[in-house]
């Protein structure tokens, strides 16, 4: 016999009511996604919103009725939903809750022994090349942290009109997994690509050195001055602000674009995920080095460094992927070339040991 499961679907009328009053949200990334991170801290009388910018004691957030300001007690990251209350006192907003985060960039800030959230919510990092600044191991360790982050990586080379001949091709080449755009916010090269990047409701962060185009970009994309450019100028014009602390902007053909000013020092911190998947081409070739626990530092039977004599793997690239290495911080990772040697010797004189022991029996 059957058992009919009735299933009772419930019409709440405040799912009905979010549907209206929540629309304003939907520009700012309002989808499924974010309904189920808002669900795991939404409470009763609390109503959703996003981080668009921190400020020192306060934000600025997307909330239903508009950009509001709120206070808070656990520092929100831009990107962030986050469940907001009424605080009755004062009659502001209060961020009542932090919503769980699918994906967030950071950087290890060594000065303050501590791990700061450049973006919260992200699907892709852009990382902003100047095409007229080429370094190819800064677009590397960007790219760790975007892998680390939990989101996609997407390098934008930026100012292609007086870029570096041969720089694209040489990040094409030495990167994986990562897509290369080409732009130039002079000519317009590329945007189109960029916009496409950003689809309604994708969240997207832009990395990068001070003066790489990063603003002038976003401006492209928002098809008005909004954010400044250049250097520091005297004449704050109205309307627009420099770059000085990170910012949400939404972008008219989708998606939402964090501005984040150059920042100095990018600590990596504990990144092991994003320096595999960014070296995902080192670590498959180390798979065939002879010893589990090769430094690659001249053991017999180094794949690694065969690579590299053959030609298939670029010798910078492996120098720079040991540079990164070797500044992870945390667990223990950081590889320690000379007791790795030590144990190689005590390895090796415990098999000549034995081969001595068999063949004097
Ligand atoms: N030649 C050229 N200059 C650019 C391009 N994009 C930006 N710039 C210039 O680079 C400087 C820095 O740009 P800005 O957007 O402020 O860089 P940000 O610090 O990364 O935000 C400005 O003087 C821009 O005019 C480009 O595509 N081509
Ligand atoms: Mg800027
Ligand atoms: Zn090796």
């Amino acid at each position: 016999m059957r058992r009919i499961v009735r299933v009772h679907v419930r019409r709440s009328p405040i799912a009905v009511e979010n549907l209206v009053s929540f629309a304003r949200l939907v520009p700012v990334g309002w989808d499924d996604r974010a309904r189920a991170a808002y669900g795991e801290v939404a409470g009763a009388a609390r109503i959703p919103g996003r981080v668009v910018r921190v400020d020192r004691i306060s934000c600025v957030v997307a909330a239903p009725d508009g950009e509001r300001i709120a206070r808070f007690v656990d520092l929100p990251a831009v990107g962030d939903w986050v469940a907001l209350a009424e605080d009755p006192d004062d009659e502001q907003l209060v961020i009542a809750a932090i919503a769980p985060r699918w994906s967030a960039l950071t950087r290890h800030d060594a000065d303050r022994e501590r791990v700061q959230v450049l973006a919260a919510n992200v699907d892709v990092v852009m990382i902003s090349a100047p095409g007229d600044r080429p370094s190819a191991a800064r677009v590397e360790r960007e790219t760790v942290l975007g892998w680390e982050s939990g989101a996609q990586p997407l390098v934008i080379v930026t100012k292609a009109d007086v870029a570096a001949p041969g720089y694209v091709e040489e990040l094409r080449a030495r990167l994986v997994g990562v897509e290369v755009i080409e732009t130039s916010a002079v000519s317009g090269l590329g945007v189109d690509a960029v916009e496409a990047a950003l689809a309604p409701c994708r969240t997207a962060v832009m990395l990068g050195p001070s003066g790489a185009g990063k603003s002038t970009l976003i401006n492209a994309l928002l098809g008005e001055d909004r954010l400044a450019t250049g250097a520091v100028r005297d004449d704050d014009r109205r309307g627009r602000h420099t770059t000085s602390s990170r910012e949400l902007v939404v972008i008219p053909t989708g998606g939402v674009l964090i501005d984040t000013p150059g920042v100095r020092t990018l600590g990596l911190g504990s990144v092991e995920d994003g320096l595999d998947a960014a070296f995902a081409d080192v670590v498959a070739i180390a798979a065939q080095c002879r010893f589990g626990d090769c430094a690659h530092h001249g053991e017999p039977g180094c794949a690694v460094e065969a690579a590299v004599a053959s030609g298939e793997l670029d010798s910078t690239r492996l120098e720079n992927y040991r540079h990164l290495e070797a500044e992870i911080v945390g667990d223990g990772r950081v590889v320690d070339h000379v007791a790795a040697k030590a144990k190689r010797e005590e390895d090796k004189r415990i098999q000549r040991q034995a081969r001595s022991d068999r063949s004097g029996r």
